[in-house]
């Protein structure tokens, strides 16, 4: 018999005692993408409020919050700056890179413009490094529709390992499904298997050496994988976040004092 898990004990990321005990419940929910995906749209049409939407000026420059219930639970919905990465090349990439990384929502909603495909899944390929629950929004269907775009969203989801969930936001589309969904991820019913990039034997040996570094530092809650990627790719300014995290503008230990880890062997 296939086991909750939350009978799993250590790997279990259902951390939220209220969740056990049957009281309130709350989830967080990021919503990650491009610029000018309808991620605020989606924020609205979920939460009822109104964040500023549009190319200008009503470009999400900080994360904003808000809530909504779905079947007697609360969800905290955190609107991110829209970004094409998050490799801390802007403000912007570093406020959603530290809420995703650090503040580790139960879900993170990559919301993805429909009819750009090709272009939007490279952020989402990055968010399916840093975080194990996932649900990709298919947004902006209705252009898509228009323009005779047709995108097999089951093949899309076995492919990326996370469900994907096709929405009209601006119309309220899809919404019902949307939130089914990221309850099924949020309470562990649905299970993902991300996809993660396999590098060659000699780098994949790197990446473990210093996800075994990382772990020794910060236990098992922050995505050592991707912290390890970062840090081989030299990422100065996530550095100087998990140097603060541990409490020290210098570190002694070595272990992440010397970025960028050299690249090549
Ligand atoms: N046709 C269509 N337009 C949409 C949809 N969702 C959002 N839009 C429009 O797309 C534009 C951008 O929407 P926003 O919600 O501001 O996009 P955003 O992702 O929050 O943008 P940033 O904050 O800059 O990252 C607005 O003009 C919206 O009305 C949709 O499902 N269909
Ligand atoms: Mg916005």
């Amino acid at each position: 018999m296939m086991r909750h898990c939350c009978e799993n004990g250590a790997s279990c990321h259902h951390k939220n005692p209220s969740d056990q005990k049957g009281k309130t419940t709350r989830f967080r929910v990021a919503l990650a993408g491009n610029p000018n995906t309808g991620k605020s749209t989606l924020f609205n049409a979920l939460t009822g409020l109104r964040q500023h939407t549009g190319n200008w000026p009503g470009k999400t420059v900080l994360r904003a919050e808000g809530t909504y219930s779905f079947k007697d639970v609360t969800y905290t919905v955190i609107d991110l700056p829209g970004t094409y990465s998050l490799y801390s090349n802007s403000a912007d990439e570093e406020v959603a890179r530290d809420y995703i990384v650090f503040e580790q929502p139960d879900v993170t909603v990559v919301v993805l413009d429909a009819t750009s495909l090709e272009r939007n899944l490279n952020l989402a390929l990055q968010v399916l490094e840093m975080s194990e629950r996932v649900v990709v929004c298919l947004n902006l269907m209705d252009e898509a529709n228009r323009k005779g775009i047709r995108i097999d969203d089951r093949k899309l989801s076995s492919k990326l390992g996370v469900p994907v969930v096709k929405t009209a936001a601006r119309d309220g589309k899809g919404l019902t499904e949307l939130k089914e969904t990221v309850e099924g991820v949020a309470r562990g019913h649905i299970q993902t298997r991300p996809f993660r990039i396999r590098y060659s034997d000699e780098m994949e040996e790197k990446i473990k050496t210093i996800e075994a570094d990382i772990r020794t530092i910060f236990g098992n809650d922050l995505p050592s994988r991707w912290i390890a990627l970062r840090l081989l790719d030299g990422d100065p300014s996530l550095t100087e976040a998990l140097k603060k995290r541990i409490g020290k503008e210098e570190s002694t230990d070595g272990a992440i004092a010397q970025p960028p880890y050299p690249a090549e062997a």
